[in-house]
């Protein structure tokens, strides 16, 4: 445990803040939990690199952190984080993501899984978190293929794809993520590449960041049951790693060309971009969270109730039933 830090009392602190114990600092040491059992090569061992890398960034309370997922190779997640953590049922991540956020506000909501588990089994919960903007950081990690359960066809993977499911190759058009978050109503919708640590930082952080149901897909190859998909999207492989360029208002002529993130139509026409797309943010806009409407009328409850206490309301609700 760590020591006490003792403040001026001078200074107008009250002597019982004063007395707070001062915290650690937040270490990739004190955030690492289990030892991560993808297979060697996995784009996700990045992901998770990056993670930790921006908790040490941004200094997050520890308590404060809570990882969650679904099920899959991605959503093996929470147990590498040493953080509060569910990995919880298959495609059934939002839900749980979203009362959690709504219960506890003041906690950090990261929800971590896969192509499948988010656009397959769990896409109609991902349009109603986008739609009603539950605060949370949402990290897709795509790569094409169902990796746990050894090569099924997934909701993103390309026509013609050979799997298990699709012995003659896959003839079922894919979901385009960032079509549909946007019409789903997400309120931050980025993609990245696990390769581009950097960028994959950055897009993490700009997500946290952001209040409502931010949701990130990232490019991460399956080097098991779907190898070298990205290369066209991987520089270090001989392709291209395309960024947005945002618009920086600056009322110059090349302005003009970069890209309006609060712009709905103009995030579609990228995301209507072939394989491998742009990278960065597609759209962003500061529409109010659930967290926020639902804040504001149980402040007027609490008003109308006089100040009652969750108890005396939770009475008061069982006695009207009676
Ligand atoms: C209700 C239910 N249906 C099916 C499964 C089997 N299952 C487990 S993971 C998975 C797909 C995972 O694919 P994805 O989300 O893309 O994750 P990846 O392993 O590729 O990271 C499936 C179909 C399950 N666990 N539960
Ligand atoms: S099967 Fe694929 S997704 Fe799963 S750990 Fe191995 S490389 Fe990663
Ligand atoms: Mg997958």
């Amino acid at each position: 445990m760590s020591e006490t830090t003792t403040l001026p009392v001078e200074a107008g602190v009250s002597p019982a803040i004063a007395e707070l114990p001062s915290r650690e600092k937040l270490t990739k040491k004190a955030i690492t939990a289990d030892h991560p059992t993808w297979c060697p090569g996995c784009g996700d061992f990045a992901v998770l690199a990056s993670f930790y890398k921006v908790l040490e960034k941004r200094q997050l309370d520890h308590e404060k952190i809570v990882t969650l997922a679904g099920i899959g190779c991605s959503s093996r997640f929470p147990y590498f984080v040493n953080g509060h953590g569910v990995h919880y049922i298959h495609g059934r991540a939002v839900p749980l993501a979203s009362g959690i956020s709504l219960a506890r506000p003041d906690l950090h909501v990261f929800l971590f899984g896969g192509d499948g588990d988010g656009f397959s089994i769990g896409g109609n919960h991902v349009d109603h978190g986008a739609r009603k903007n539950i605060n949370m950081t949402y990290f897709i990690m795509d790569n094409f293929v169902y990796g746990l359960t050894k090569k099924q066809t997934s909701p993103t993977s390309p026509i013609g794809f050979k799997s298990k499911t699709d012995p003659q190759g896959a003839i079922d058009q894919p979901v385009n993520p960032m079509k549909k978050l946007i019409a789903g109503g997400a309120t931050f919708i980025a993609r990245t590449h696990a390769t581009q640590v950097k960028h994959m930082m950055e897009m993490i952080e700009r997500a946290f960041d952001h209040q409502g149901f931010s949701v990130i897909e990232c490019l991460s190859e399956c080097v098991e049951f779907f190898p070298d998909v990205f290369d066209p999207a991987d520089p270090k492989k001989g392709g291209s790693f395309e960024v947005i360029q945002e618009k920086k208002w600056d009322n110059t002529p090349e302005d003009e060309l970069r890209h309006d993130v609060t712009d709905e139509l103009a995030a579609y026409k990228l995301a209507q971009l072939p394989f491998p797309g742009v990278f960065g943010v597609f759209y962003q806009s500061d529409r109010p969270t659930k967290n926020a409407l639902e804040k504001k009328w149980i402040d007027n409850t609490r008003e109308k109730t006089g100040g009652a206490s969750d108890l005396e309301l939770l009475q008061k609700t069982f006695d009207r039933m009676k």
